[in-house]
């Protein structure tokens, strides 16, 4: 290689990291950086290749302009040791990226023996992440410098799972498990996105990850373990988080999200299409959760996109849910 094309490559290769800087998501992984440099490499090859091929195409056009009349194309056939050079090189290239991406993915897919396992659920529209002591939350919280092991699945339709400045996504399939992992090595807040097309609210299924300390994150699962001793309206308000009710129905304001607003709602008429009028009490929203198609609130589709609970909520989870909303006022 000439000197000249080893100091554009460098130049090229700082450029490119400048930009992963600048336009990429922050690298929150060892994973991450090494994903970047694949992809720096990519780039870089392909800056150079069309650089070679428009740069060649506009020489040629110049110089081998037709001048005067009779100026004649010169009769050209093949020139083997052109070919072999332009399909070995490619060729090398290609075999580098495959391989070192199968390098990548290889230790992506591994699981890690003696990682700290969690468990994380789809739903329409929320991630429920359940820790192996019983702590439910919507974000997802881990120790820095740790394997971290998702198993994941899905309650309705699939879903993925995606940390950007992770580098990395697992779909969440219903009826059965899929797994990723991670090891964590920046502490901040981190976005997840759902990369699958689930639905209304797709766009708006999102969480964070946050990376916190190993003592930070010993003191958070246990404080969280203590939600059995909450009231029962906070343990209301945990399940109204942690079971995607928030992502339907504002509690603050009257503002309409998917469902209507329980805001102030409690002990006045429910407004249900025609019937005889029905108040907004324990009865109510008891049916309201278990049973959303019984009676649709006026303005609403038919069938009502509101998804049963039937089964998924405990009486005394439905008690704390009506204590909460109760409270609402
Ligand atoms: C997918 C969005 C969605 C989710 C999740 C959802 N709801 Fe609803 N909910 C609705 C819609 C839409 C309506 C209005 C249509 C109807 O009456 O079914 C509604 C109606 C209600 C009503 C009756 C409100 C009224 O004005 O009559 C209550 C109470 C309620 N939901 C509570 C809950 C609770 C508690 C949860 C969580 C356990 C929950 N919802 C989860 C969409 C949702
Ligand atoms: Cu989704």
């Amino acid at each position: 290689m000439t000197p000249f094309m080893g100091k554009l490559i460098s130049k090229l290769f700082l450029a490119q990291s400048a930009m992963a800087g600048t336009f990429m998501p922050e690298q929150g992984t060892a994973i991450a950086k090494q994903v970047d440099n694949l992809y720096g490499f990519l780039i870089i090859v392909s800056f150079v290749s069309c650089a070679i091929l428009i740069g060649g195409m506009i020489y040629f056009a110049v110089k081998y302009k037709r001048k005067t009349a009779n100026d004649k194309t010169p009769y050209i056939t093949h020139d083997t040791r052109l070919e072999v050079l332009w399909s070995v090189v490619p060729l090398i290239i290609f075999l580098t990226v495959f391989a070192w991406g199968w390098v990548i993915y290889h230790e992506m897919r591994s699981m890690p023996a003696n990682a700290l396992e969690i468990q994380v659920t789809g739903k329409q529209w929320a991630w429920a992440i359940d820790y192996k002591n019983g702590v439910k939350s919507t974000q997802l919280v881990v120790p820095i410098h740790r394997d971290v092991k998702l198993i994941l699945t899905s309650e309705d339709v699939i879903h993925s799972f995606y940390i950007p400045s992770f580098r990395i996504k697992q779909d969440a399939v219903p009826g059965r498990y899929t797994t990723m992992w991670f090891r964590a090595e920046k502490m901040g807040e981190f976005h997840v996105f759902c990369t699958e097309y689930c639905g209304t609210s797709h766009s708006a299924m999102m969480t964070r990850v946050r990376v916190v300390t190993q003592e930070e994150f010993d003191k958070w699962l246990t404080e969280e373990s203590e939600v059995g001793l909450l009231s029962l309206a906070e343990q209301g308000a945990k399940i109204f988080q942690t079971r995607a009710c928030a992502s339907c129905h504002n509690v603050d304001s009257a503002a309409v999200k998917i469902g209507p607003s329980l805001w102030r709602r409690w002990g006045t008429e429910a407004n249900v299409d025609g019937e005889a009028k029905i108040k907004f009490d324990e009865n109510y929203v008891r049916e309201s959760i278990l049973l959303p198609q019984a009676h649709i609130a006026t303005g609403y589709p038919k069938p009502s996109p509101m998804p049963s609970f039937q089964g998924q909520l405990s009486e005394s989870q439905l008690a704390a849910l009506i204590e909460y909303i109760k409270g609402l006022n």
